[in-house]
């Protein structure tokens, strides 16, 4: 924190605080012994994903179990960690807990940190990271600290450049700490270092507000616990002020690139009278009218009972999920990346939308052209290094409010919609991610962070950090890792066939789906409004402990 040096009351009882770590770990490294489980399989696609990882495929799960392991105290390492994609609360103390778990097993080895994400691999751009720098960020949220970034190392060139710094600074591993596309990234850096017998081991660590990345191994993303909880206080204040002047109808889109868990989340925490699910809109092959009609229905049902005010929840890949929009994203990916260098060439967005328009199939450019222009172009900016639409960028709740307006006006004049409809957008994104990490994130983080160097130390390579059991306290936690390869399958990304780790959507068949299912219908018309308030870091634990709903419907705690 070299130039800050003022720090708010709360931060500075939060620097105070003790993550509380799992009991087998409690005792250092040299205390756990990894156990290893049966060999492996990809979640699809096992000849392919085996074929590109053919040092890496198959590696058995790990858990660590209590047991003297002093061999991996004897030797000093070098451990590089970098911060990689989106922000999200807890990222300082993953770093935080590896640091005290490197130390734990031998005070000589040093922990570097890669600043600016992956780029700084490619531009050595280092920093150590030492007791001061962890006293200054501890319990913190950002990723300040190193920073963080989205390149990704994908061309012969840029494997050849990450194994010339990580052998240049003498690194013995590199803990990659990221989402499901930059620790599929880490996957592949760990078996092209296999492949060309350099002894330099990568780890992943879970991050993502966005929550998608999980499975059986990996409960949760750290930070989704503290995002949806600063999204539930802000969406709680807007319903209390919707149930207040009760005039507006709010349209609000929460951040999750592609999955619907964090507004599903924050619908639990919340109960607004509409949540839409991108899953179940992909489920049902809706179409945007088709939206369009169950949002207005609603409407129509409030105003006649006289309440003409309203909130609704709009997930941000939304609009990836409806069928037609679907296709065209999927065509403009392609036509995007087909034609870069002559779309490069044209300085007009107008331009570029009838040069791309050109290059559609006649349905998907009819579609395309019924946007409204601004959320066309939207949908032609820039794809970020992995692919991805920027889905942030695009402005749904616009969207939907101007169709839902039109189709309001239609039904006023067919006398089937006597109400009248105010509406206010919100786009909460940015908000959540460098929160102050909850009690659970801060100590889930620090938790995932020491196991991560219990993986390094134990000279495991291609795995991912893998702490469970998260409903219960953090002391009964289970540690262990889980093969990066074994998450993966193939999708086309950037019009090519690549191996990446699959997207943990929601499950319209698991129970937190049900669950919210069986509540809406009642959330839709009467006001069930809850105003979570701001997060609690002391007090009772009923407040200051509580996981997310959604582990506790997952994990039949509820
Ligand atoms: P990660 O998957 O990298 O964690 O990022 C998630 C996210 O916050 C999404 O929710 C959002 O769509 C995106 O990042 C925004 O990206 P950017 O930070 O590049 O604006």
């Amino acid at each position: 924190m070299a130039d800050k040096c003022q720090v708010s009351e709360l931060h500075a009882e939060r620097l105070k605080f003790k993550p509380v770590l799992p009991n087998v770990l409690k005792k250092g490294v040299a205390s756990v012994k990894p156990v290893f489980g049966k060999a492996t399989k990809s979640i699809a696609d096992y000849d392919t994903v085996k074929s590109i990882f053919s040092h890496t495929y198959g590696m058995p799960v790990v858990s660590f179990q209590s047991g003297s392991n002093n061999a991996v105290s004897k030797k000093t390492v070098n451990i590089g960690v970098v911060l990689s994609g989106g922000q999200a609360p807890g990222g300082h103390n993953v770093i935080y807990g590896l640091f005290e778990g490197l130390k734990s097993a031998n005070r000589k080895n040093k922990l570097f940190g890669f600043l600016g994400g992956p780029s700084g691999i490619l531009d050595n751009k280092t920093m150590e990271i030492n007791d001061k720098v962890i006293n200054d960020y501890k319990n913190t949220g950002g990723f300040d600290m190193i920073q963080s970034g989205r390149t990704k190392i994908e061309t012969p060139e840029q494997f050849a450049q990450a194994k010339a710094t990580l052998l240049k600074n003498k690194m013995d591993a590199l803990v990659f700490i990221g989402g499901d596309d930059s620790n599929t990234n880490a996957g592949l850096l760990a078996e092209y270092l296999k492949k060309e017998n350099v002894p330099v081991n990568v780890i992943g660590v879970p991050k993502t507000i966005d929550g998608d990345l999980k499975n059986e191994h990996i409960e949760a993303s750290f930070g989704f616990d503290t995002a949806t909880k600063i999204y539930a206080e802000l969406v709680g204040n807007i319903c209390r002020d919707v149930n207040s002047a009760r005039k507006y109808w709010h349209f609000i889109r929460l951040m999750g690139r592609s999955a619907s868990h964090i507004t599903l989340e924050v619908g639990f925490k919340t109960q607004p009278n509409m949540v839409l699910i991108g899953e179940e809109v992909l489920a049902k092959k809706m179409t945007l009218s088709d939206i369009i009609n169950q949002i207005t229905e609603v409407i129509v049902k409030r105003s006649e009972m006289k309440k003409n005010f309203g909130m609704i929840l709009i997930p941000e890949g939304l609009i990836e999920f409806i069928p037609e929009m679907k296709e065209l994203i999927s065509a403009l990916n392609d036509a995007l990346a087909e034609h870069e260098d002559h779309i490069l060439t044209l300085k007009e967005i107008e331009e570029k939308r009838d040069f791309i328009l050109s290059k559609l199939p006649s349905k998907l450019s009819k579609l395309m052209q019924s946007l409204p222009l601004d959320i066309a172009c939207q949908l032609m900016l820039d794809r970020d290094p992995h692919g991805n639409v920027q889905v942030s960028l695009i402005e749904t709740e616009k969207l939907l409010i101007e169709m839902v307006s039109e189709k309001l006006k239609e039904l006023k004049k067919a006398g089937k919609f006597n109400g009248k409809f105010s509406s206010i957008s919100h786009f909460f994104g940015y908000e959540g991610r460098c929160g102050m990490p909850s009690n659970f994130d801060a100590n889930y983080t620090f938790a995932l962070g020491y196991n991560a160097a219990a993986l390094v130390l134990n000279g495991l390579s291609g795995y991912l950090s893998s702490v469970k059991n998260l409903t219960a306290k953090s002391q009964d936690w289970k540690c262990g890792g889980v093969p990066l390869t074994m998450m993966m399958n193939i999708e086309r990304r950037k019009g090519k066939e690549k191996p990446v780790i699959q997207k943990a959507l929601v499950k319209l068949e698991d129970r937190p789906f049900k669950e919210f299912a069986k509540q809406r219908d009642k959330w839709a018309i009467n006001d069930c409004y809850m105003f979570p308030g701001p997060i609690q870091f002391f007090g009772p634990a009923s407040v200051t402990d509580i996981t997310t709903k959604t582990l506790q419907y997952e994990q039949k705690k509820k």
